[in-house]
């Protein structure tokens, strides 16, 4: 096993993971920025090293400073966490030729699986479903409309190089198809430096269902059941469970879900902890849609399900020992949900909401886990994804999970930014939500239906709105370079 590994990661992964490696004895570098001079992460680990200014170019996304701090702390290996570089194959090359061990899959798989067009190719010839539509990118206007007509509309146009539901655009009719064609390209371009667009038939209302693998150096891999992340908000979840209601209903889902993430894994020649996204429809139907080659922020609900700790088979298998578990010996046992706090003001279009937090009370107590990276006194920067923390709750059934969730979120309280816990407490009471009629549109649907509760509360409150709105300054446009790259994001989403 390894005797000290480099977090290039922060915030509240920043913690779990140096956590996961006090456990097992292996000393932690955290790295930080200037924003993150006082993290939580920098206070835990053995030892810090300052990368550069708060812009993540400048910091978490700089290989070579990264890189740097890892040869002059003579470590072993590097875990990334998620987002930053933790699926940048270069970045897992770089790693290999400086002779320390990126924990993550080959830089291969990484870039295989980077491209949506070649992880659909790749899942066909594994014989995994995937959702019908073209394994190469488009070329041209009048392709684009023989495709789409055989395919049948509504399709959807993607980005190649996509993710997050960028350069993505619905295409309900022919007469939209060229200006939407052009539209994604350029968004792609914008967003990924590569303006390559496909199709696939929209599917619709399906769930976002994905199945978190296991693969060893040694050919060994197994699935750890799914997670169900249909609720979401612009392509960032908000809720995460499992068992994914459906499977409560129908368990021979898993098994046939399961099996075709495996599939699509031994053909990759997948190693390290990894995802397979699926959406399935209302007839159970399922489809590959794409992988991340990650631990995934939503990775506790797996855990508390099956008692396994995924970052311990990470840094196991990267260190070259054997999967000891075999498949039957996977077992699920009640149900966990999770939602992500984040530092946003949901009356305010979720605009990000950083700040010195004043004051903060943490919910603890049966069936709880809290993967939180902030205290009291602590800055919570701009420069940044304002995920605060993960609160996960774990129940014997869906029932008291929920109700332990929506406890503990009731103990939680966080003052000096404004944070989206009472927006949860309304989803856990949402009667759709308790039923598990979940789908990808659930949100849309969870803004109509919370019409005012009392009307006259509600009208008090509108007056005091109109008010506040004419005394307010100006809505803040987007700009650039002044204003962070999250703010600015939110900013254009507000605005759509
Ligand atoms: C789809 C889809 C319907 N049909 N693909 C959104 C982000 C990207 N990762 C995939 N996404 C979708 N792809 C087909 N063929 C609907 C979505 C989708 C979605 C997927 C998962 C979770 C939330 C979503 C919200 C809107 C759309």
């Amino acid at each position: 096993m390894f005797a000290k590994v480099l977090v290039s990661n922060r915030g509240e992964i920043g913690v779990r993971l140096i956590r996961a490696l006090r456990e097992f004895g292996i000393r932690s570098v955290a790295v930080y920025s200037e924003a993150d001079r006082a993290s939580l992460a920098v206070a835990l680990a053995d030892e810090a090293v300052y990368l550069g200014p708060a812009p993540s170019s400048e910091s978490y996304l700089n290989i070579e400073r990264i890189l740097d701090a890892a040869r002059r702390h003579r470590v072993d290996a590097i875990h990334p966490g998620y987002g930053f570089l933790s699926e940048n194959p270069e970045f897992a090359e770089a790693c290999a030729a400086a002779g320390i061990i990126f924990i993550g899959p080959p830089a291969e798989v990484i870039r295989r699986m980077g491209s949506k067009t070649s992880a659909r190719r790749l899942a066909l010839a594994a014989g995994a479903p995937v959702v019908p539509g073209t394994e190469q990118p488009l070329h041209d206007l009048s392709e684009a409309h023989a495709v789409a007509r055989r395919l049948g509309y509504p399709v959807l146009l993607k980005a190649s190089a996509g993710g997050g539901g960028k350069g993505m655009r619905r295409v309900d009719r022919e007469e939209d198809l060229a200006a939407a064609l052009r539209d994604a390209s350029s968004e792609a371009l914008r967003a990924f430096g590569n303006g390559e667009v496909y199709f696939e038939k929209l599917l619709v209302d399906p769930r976002h269902i994905e199945i978190q693998i296991l693969g060893d150096h040694h050919g060994n891999l197994i699935h750890l059941g799914e997670r169900e992340c249909s609720i979401q908000r612009r392509h960032q979840k908000v809720i995460e469970e499992c068992p994914s209601p459906v499977m409560l209903a129908h368990p021979e889902l898993r098994q046939r879900m399961g099996e075709a993430a495996l599939r699509i894994a031994r053909h990759a020649g997948y190693v390290n902890a990894g995802t397979m996204e699926f959406l399935v429809d209302a007839d159970h139907n399922f489809y590959f849609l794409e992988m991340n080659t990650r631990l995934q922020v939503e990775h506790p609900v797996t855990e508390l399900v099956t008692g396994l700790d995924l970052v311990e088979w990470q840094l196991r298998i990267a260190a070259g020992e054997r999967l000891t578990i075999s498949q039957e010996d996977v077992a699920w046992s009640g149900s966990a949900i999770e939602c992500r706090v984040y530092a946003e003001d949901p009356a305010h279009h979720f605009m990000p909401s950083p700040g010195t937090i004043t004051h903060l009370r943490e919910p603890s107590g049966p069936g709880l886990r809290l993967d939180s990276g902030i205290y009291p006194g602590f800055t919570v920067p701009l420069d940044y994804d304002p995920l605060l923390a993960k609160l996960a709750a774990w129940g014997p059934t869906r029932e008291r999970a929920i109700g332990r969730l929506d406890r503990a979120l009731m103990e939680y309280s966080v003052a000096g930014i404004r944070t989206n816990l009472a927006f949860f407490r309304e989803i856990l009471a949402d009667p759709e939500f308790r039923a598990g009629r979940l789908s990808t549109s659930f949100l849309d649907g969870f803004v109509t239906r919370r019409a005012p509760r009392d009307p006259a509360l509600e009208s008090e409150a509108a007056a005091a709105l109109a008010l506040a709105a004419s005394l307010a300054r100006p809505t803040p446009q987007p700009t650039n370079g002044s204003v962070s790259g999250w703010l600015a994001e939110a900013r254009r989403g507000a605005l759509r």
